[in-house]
């Protein structure tokens, strides 16, 4: 097929390694950064025809591997609404991947152009970027000869957060209609975000600083970006863990992913009782904040508190505005913890939905509920207005200066967030927003319920690809037999919990648990943790208190 006519020979200067296997998993493809050249180039390809299949529509592509290790990276695909890639796409994703010979590649497009009935006419439309990895610039090479091999109408957007090069796509896909989302450039993001979040803030009493650890990774200067656009007194940051030059910095022993899952603070930040703190991840579309109580413990606000707080805000503006059938619905996954989910229920008495790991998962749980908010416990999420909801507030017709009022601040909220994908940059100015609004400190956001106390634990075995699991990723049917194990091993603990799922985005089995006592959680985490390694071939050192 003449339209492929430059594939093989571009694919030749990207051969794949030998004897590796990739799988497009939770986030995309994510590995070590240094085998990835081909799948990139592959990417590119799989870009276009994407963009073909949609009839041109920009398509978007981001580089990274967000939480983990710098030596990683890693690449998804965005579609055009700037939600992740359409599922049924994941398989060809993988398929071309793992093509072994430069004639596969050719013969995989083939396959797909024919099965998709893909008219390769159209003019491929693809914008793309990456985070701060080393790995990068190389990776992106070999995306643009992937790109260039299809004659694609190929944009970069340089180093930017993941949700930035989500929204860019939506905007592009959206201009000029009835939908239209903004202007697809940097200054068009911290405008739309920064001018929705400085209107429902207006004549509020100013907040204290927000000191922000930003990983090391690309959230540090655009969130500065953000501040010298805004240039308000409602928006005082102090961004720490700026460092995005020196090597072997990235993540480590900060970020939001380091925080939640040590429960502590990351390195560079030592809290003072009454200040205010949050952590980003690599890229930037996880959040959580934390701050020290009057004992100096350290208290932790995780993605389940921002759905709580978030949830609880809408819920009463709903409320307020009085719009018949206008619903406020939350997804979590199984990592929630149990104590938000019991809030959720029985003292906001909203409805509640579980949905696998990964954002995608969430989001299309979210679109059925008119306002879903969803975030994973890592602090990943946001909000979704679907149009029923949209129509409903645009056919409200208020009674009441407070019925005007609230539907003016649900049109603001819905503004303020990422509707793409969760973002911690507008996730940030969410809770900031709220907190603002109520006069709230971080103690009296923490003070609506107590969290179980909770361990999340890695354990790295032989081969993950034998844990199978089902029930929301609750329960195990692969290997035979653990299930029966954690099972027992929960029975042991009040309120105990525990649950083994494979990682998607590291050579890694995630082992989670809560139960009544801090005691409790952690003997019920490595006896689990354990009985995994023991049982499932775990590898280096055993999990161990
Ligand atoms: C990605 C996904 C998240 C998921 C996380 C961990 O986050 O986007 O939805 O919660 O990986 O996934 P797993 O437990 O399967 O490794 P990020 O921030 O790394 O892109």
């Amino acid at each position: 097929m003449t339209s492929f006519g430059k594939v093989v020979e571009y694919s030749a200067k990207h051969p794949k390694p030998a004897n590796t296997t990739f799988s497009y998993g939770t986030a995309g493809f994510r590995t070590i950064g240094d085998t990835l050249e081909s799948t990139l180039f592959r990417v590119g390809l799989l870009a276009a025809l994407r963009s073909q299949s949609k009839q041109g529509k920009v398509i978007g592509v981001m580089i990274t591997a967000s939480h983990n290790h710098e030596r990683d990276n890693g690449v998804k695909l965005v579609d055009p609404m700037g939600e992740m890639l359409q599922q049924s796409w994941e398989s060809y994703c993988t398929q071309i991947a793992n093509a072994e010979t430069d004639d596969e590649v050719v013969q995989v497009l083939t396959s797909i152009a024919q099965t998709e009935n893909i008219d390769l006419s159209i003019t491929p439309r693809v914008v793309y970027a990456r985070d701060t990895r080393p790995s990068g610039p190389l990776l992106q090479a070999a995306l643009e000869d992937g790109l260039a091999a299809l004659n694609a109408n190929a944009t970069s957007y340089g180093v930017v957060t993941t949700p930035q090069l989500h929204y860019f796509v939506r905007c592009l896909n959206t201009a000029d209609t009835p939908v239209a989302y903004g202007e697809p450039t940097e200054a068009g993001y911290y405008e739309k975000y920064g001018q929705a979040f400085l209107r429902l803030v207006d004549g509020r009493s100013q907040p204290s600083k927000l000191y922000i650890d930003a990983a090391n990774g690309v959230g540090a200067p655009q969130v500065r970006k953000l501040a010298d656009t805004l240039k308000s007194p409602y928006f005082n940051i102090e961004v720490r863990n700026s460092d995005t030059e020196t090597l072997g910095k990235l993540n480590i022993d900060c970020g939001a992913d380091y925080v939640k899952s040590n429960q502590r603070q990351p390195a560079g930040m030592s809290l003072e009782p009454g200040s205010r703190y949050c952590s980003f991840d690599g890229d930037a579309d996880r959040i959580v904040y934390y701050y020290a109580d009057e004992n100096g413990s350290f208290r932790l606000l995780d993605g389940d508190k921002i759905a709580t707080l978030v949830a609880t805000y809408l819920r009463d503006l709903v409320s307020t505005a009085n719009i018949d059938d206008l619903e406020v619905g939350v997804v979590q996954t199984a990592y929630a913890n149990g104590n938000s989910t019991s809030y959720i229920k029985d003292t906001l008495k909203l409805p509640t939905v579980f949905a696998k790991t990964g954002v995608k998962h969430l989001h299309h749980e979210a679109e059925r509920m008119n306002i879903g908010v969803y975030f994973e416990a890592n602090g990943h999420g946001t909000i979704l207005f679907n149009p029923s909801a949209v129509s409903k507030l645009q056919n409200a017709t208020p009674q009441t200066p407070a019925e005007a009022d609230a539907i003016q601040r649900l049109w603001n909220l819905r503004d303020l967030i990422n509707e793409s994908v969760g973002d911690a940059i507008s996730d940030m100015l969410l809770v900031e927003a709220i907190l603002i609004c109520k006069g709230w400190s971080l103690a009296q956001w923490d003070a609506a319920y107590n969290d179980l106390p909770s361990r999340l634990l890695k354990v790295v075995v032989n081969d993950r690809t034998i844990f199978k699991t089902t029930n929301a990723e609750q329960t195990l049917t692969s290997p035979p037999e653990l299930q029966d194990v954690v099972n027992s091993l929960v029975a042991k603990y009040p309120r105990g919990r525990s649950f083994v799922r494979p990682s998607g985005t590291e050579d890694a089995v995630r082992v989670y648990a809560e139960a009544a006592t801090r005691t409790d959680c952690d003997q019920l985490a490595y006896s689990v943790a354990g009985a995994v390694f023991d049982r499932a071939g775990g590898r280096g050192e055993r999990p161990d208190e």
